[in-house]
């Protein structure tokens, strides 16, 4: 039953005046006032003010001291320090409060260094699931490094007593130093005390207390017990619980990662001015920010709490995992004044970055990764919170989404245009005007009464539909799935946990799954099964948007913090956390609604450490402006360094409305993002590639072919990333380590390690733009070949119909270079190789083939193979991972028409005739032609006739 009467006119008009108020909004600029400062942060205060405290002190030492001192005031207790295995376990403690914290430091494998701390005996517990959602098997089955390769010895260094356990394994040979008084850590990297804890003294853990009398402080420390910001009043039943901690990266000058901000690549300082220096520190706290800052550290929809630094030799990280609120400080330094007195071996004019993490509630859980490079170093983030798996193929494709396509005539109207124009699309996306008055899992029936058919005549040409499915409820005792959810009691709790949380978003009143009930997050998964959802077919995929929680009425657009969840935990511990375990809830039912399993697609808004498992995310609600579309290209980098890989902005900007210059470059800039998706608000003209003529239409679609034609290389890079955890789009340094001048690069970016993509971001295209290709290298052109030898800094004039981009010498990249309208029909197509030549005459790459939507490749069901040049030579082989199994020979025999239609060498000095072609022993002879070609040094093999699956070599004479 619906809400009748003067009710639904209440809720009716209650939306309205959200609605109205916020699209009044539009053109205004974030809300600041909606949104804290550090300074309205009380635990932040704290922590400040500690931390004020110890640089006085510590400046007071120093100047009685001749060495440099830290007045940290804890200590390791006498005597508590001792080797179990493979963890170092101590306790220290405060000097005043007395109150001994358990610190284990475990070493496991590949060098990575884990820190857990709380209070040796808590008068409650903390919460402690973050773990268990965000580690790899719960964390149950980390490996840890062999206990004899461990060795603990103690040492006196004037006076004071260290520990040091020192280890080896293939790639470091590491030491890690614990000093008793203060308490400090020194991560010791090949000799270099390269990762320090707590050597600024700002280690301040807040332990759980027991109220003290009416007046609600505790040693005058502020806001403990009851905080209120606006009209809200967080009450803080536990009271304070708060814990920071100083890492400092000694011998490094940037810092990347801890998405989502719209910043640079390279972090900002936060603190110790400099012209570059933010006021703030960067905050993760996942928030819907309505019409956000650039180049801010302002929280946004997303947190992963994970930094890696970079230097000319190596690049180590640091995961600070935690779901609650988190502050990161950022300052640089030269080291003369870091440390403390046992270090060893340091050179006292080190360039130092130091950060000062602080987290609210939850136990301190910290994992060093030692890298030393940049591959290494994924490998390990992987090792805690597993890769990226392969996505459906469709979901590299184009996407399609506006708020809203009205109708069912709408949806497959720019289906069919798409088509007319000869654009390749994957997916068409429904916002929420779609359902019955934002009851997800519903359809407006008016205008769209027969979804199904919508949705075959789409799959007919290999498209499919995304539909919005937010994570509020709407309340109403007629709408099924808020009546279910309401019955078991699965929706998040009020304060006093006796009721259930209600709050405002798009339905009106509403209520929320609690999705850390495991009960409750599975029946959420099963309403995405084909039997309850009506109108899905496995056409369908998922969009989850909102899910930071965003509640129109709630502090800063959110949760109270201190509503209650499954377990009594309040929503403070697991904020960052709760918008992945409804990605996580979503993507389970979509996976398990097809018999055997098929790979799911969903997008979502919030994400945290671990989300990649889950879909792709984009960084929510940009502008149509030159400055957002800049601001893309670090947002995106940042989230591939942070491990969230299938990352995308909305290519045109979602608010306001882009001229045609914009939106063409967004378009050539948004291919190269690896989710690529067009989007618009509500309130904008139409803006889909037909409707801004020539020139643009052409360019547009030359942009997203561009996409399709590279879509075996993208394909193959995302198997990288499910193996390896490599990013797809790298910041220039992670390709070229050495390349000190382009560590801040953030305008420019590698994809895979093949491609550089310089785009054009400025609307005046008689604009040159500054190129610089790193490296003593070949670099080509990627459309006319013009070849360029590195390292190179010049400008390139470009017009609206130039992109920069270029292929790395020494690459061979994939392709499929024949149009159709979808990935789905382009699956057997044959496939095209680019040999681009490296200086030396060589290349190599990799191509990967399955099916792009089943399991099947675990079994083995796919093509993988290693691609090499040399001596005029190229071979095709199997990569390590093929092996002969039933799957695999089902999907060879699924392929056996695929072949190579055509083999590009790009670079040869000289000029050859012909190509001699071996394939399962047969050898057949090829005369090479140059038609067509504008450069000698560039032949083609035209159809060599070699299937995809196949051993076989050509040789160029
Ligand atoms: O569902 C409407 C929009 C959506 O189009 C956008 O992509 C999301 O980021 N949604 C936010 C809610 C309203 C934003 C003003």
């Amino acid at each position: 039953m619906r809400l009748k009467g003067p009710n639904a006119r209440l809720v009716s008009l209650l939306y309205l005046a959200v609605t109205v108020s916020l699209l009044a909004q539009v053109g205004l600029g974030v809300k600041q006032e909606d949104f804290k400062t550090s300074e309205q942060v009380a635990f932040y205060r704290r922590h400040r003010a500690f931390a004020d405290g110890v640089a006085k002190e510590s400046r007071l030492l120093g100047k009685s001291a001749s060495t440099q001192q830290v007045a940290s005031p804890y200590s390791v207790l006498q005597d508590s320090v001792y080797l179990d295995g493979h963890t170092l376990v101590s306790s220290i403690q405060h000097g005043a409060d007395k109150v001994p914290l358990k610190l284990s430091v475990s070493f496991l494998d590949k060098g990575i260094v884990r820190i857990r701390g709380q209070e040796a005996h808590p008068l409650l517990p903390r919460f402690d699931d973050t773990q268990k959602l965000v580690l790899r098997d719960g964390g149950a089955n980390l490996k840890y490094a062999s206990a004899d390769s461990l060795q603990l010895t103690s040492e006196t260094v004037n006076g004071e007593t260290v520990h040091i356990v020192s280890f080896k394994d293939a790639n470091h040979t590491a030491s890690l130093r614990m000093t008793e008084r203060p308490w400090t850590v020194e991560y010791v990297l090949n000799d270099k005390p390269s990762i320090l804890l707590n050597s600024k003294g700002l280690f301040h853990f807040e332990h759980l207390r027991e109220k003290p009398g009416a007046d609600g402080e505790v040693d005058g420390a502020d806001g403990a017990w009851e905080e209120t910001f606006r009209s809200w009043t967080d009450t803080k039943p536990r009271g304070p619980e708060s814990f920071g901690l100083d890492i400092s990266f000694s011998g490094y000058e940037h810092v990347y990662g801890i998405p989502e901000h719209a910043s640079s690549l390279s972090l900002k300082s936060t603190r110790g001015g400099g012209k570059e220096a933010y006021s703030q520190p960067y905050r993760l706290y996942n928030l819907d920010v309505f019409e956000h800052d650039l180049d801010s550290p302002m929280a946004l929809y997303g947190s992963i709490p994970f930094m890696v630094a970079h230097n000319a030799e190596s690049t180590v990280g640091v995961f600070w995992l935690n779901a609650a609120e988190t502050w990161v400080d950022i300052t640089r330094e030269k080291s003369s004044t870091l440390g403390n007195l046992f270090r060893l071996g340091t050179s006292s004019k080190e360039p130092t970055v130091s950060t000062h993490w602080i987290s609210e509630s939850g136990v301190m859980d910290i994992f060093l990764l030692p890298g030393p490079s940049a591959a290494d170093m994924y490998r390990q983030y992987a090792d805690l919170v597993e890769q990226t798996p392969l996505p459906r193929e469709f979901a590299l494709g184009y996407h399609q989404c506006r708020w809203n396509y009205l109708d069912q005539e709408d949806v497959l109207t720019v289906d069919d245009k798409l088509q007319e124009h000869a654009i390749p699309y994957d997916v068409i996306w429904l916002d929420i005007e779609h359902t019955d008055g934002k009851r997800y899992f519903t359809w407006d029936s008016g205008k769209f009464p027969d979804p199904v058919a919508m949705q075959q005549k789409l799959a007919y040409n290999g498209h499919q539909l995304v539909t919005v499915v937010d994570p509020h409820i709407k309340r109403d005792t007629g709408y099924r799935i808020w009546k279910e959810a309401n019955d078991k009691g699965y929706f998040v709790k009020n304060k006093e946990g006796n009721d259930n949380f209600q709050g405002w978003c798009w339905p009106g009143d509403s209520n929320w799954v609690d999705y850390l009930n495991p009960e409750a997050a599975s029946w959420i998964s099963r309403q995405f099964h084909l039997d309850k959802y009506n109108g899905s077919t496995p056409n369908l995929f998922v969009w989850n948007d909102m899910n930071e929680p965003s509640v129109f009425n709630g502090p800063e657009i959110s949760m109270d913090k201190d509503i209650k969840h499954h377990g009594g935990w309040e929503h403070r511990d697991l904020h960052n956390i709760f918008g992945m375990l409804y990605h996580k809830a979503t993507t389970d039912g979509l996976r398990t609604r097809e018999s055997p399993n098929k790979r799911p697609f969903v997008l979502s808004r919030a994400y945290f450490a671990g989300s990649q498992r889950y879909g792709a995310v984009w960084t929510g609600d940009n502008a149509a402006n030159w400055e957002h579309l800049r601001a893309s290209i670090p947002m995106v980098l940042s989230n591939n360094v942070a491990g969230m890989h299938f990352a995308g902005a909305d290519v045109g900007g979602f608010f306001g409305n882009p001229t045609p210059e914009l939106m063409t470059r967004w378009y050539q800039l948004g291919i190269w993002y690896p989710f690529f998706r067009a989007h618009a608000h509500i309130d904008t003209k139409r803006r889909e590639p037909w409707v801004f003529g020539e020139p643009y239409l052409s360019h547009i679609r030359s942009a997203i072919r561009e996409r399709y034609r590279l879509l075996p290389y993208w394909y193959t890079l995302f198997r990288e990333a499910s193996l390896t955890g490599m990013p797809l789009v790298r910041p220039v340094w992670m390709e070229f380590p050495q390349e000190t001048g382009m560590f801040s690069e953030d305008s420019s970016f590698m994809v895979g390690s093949a491609i550089m993509v310089i785009p054009a971001t400025d609307a005046d295209t008689s604009m040159p733009i500054d190129v610089r290709l790193p490296t003593q290298e070949n670099w080509y052109d990627i459309r006319s070949h013009a070849a360029y030898i590195g390292p190179l800094k010049r400008q390139f004039a470009t017009d609206l119909a130039t992109t920069l981009v270029f292929a790395r010498g020494g690459s061979i990249i994939p392709t499929r270079e024949r149009h159709r309208g979808s990935s789905e029909l382009m699956r057997r197509d044959p496939i095209t190789l680019y040999v681009y030549v490296s200086q030396t005459g060589t290349a190599t790459g990799r191509l990967y083939l399955d099916d792009g939507e089943t399991y099947n490749y675990q079994n083995g069901a796919f093509i993988e193979r290693e691609l090499s040049f040399e001596n005029a030579k190229l071979t095709s082989r199997p990569s390590v991972r093929t092996a002969s199994s039933p799957a695999q020979l089902e999907f060879l025999k699924a392929m056996s028409k695929v072949r190579v239609e055509r083999i590009v060498i790009v670079g040869m000095r000289n000029p050859l005739t012909k190509a001699v072609v071996v394939e399962n022993g047969q050898t057949r002879t090829i005369e090479l032609s140059y038609a067509g070609h504008k450069l000698d040094s560039e032949c083609t093999i035209r159809d060599p006739a070699v299937l995809v699956g196949n051993d076989w070599e050509v040789t160029l004479s």
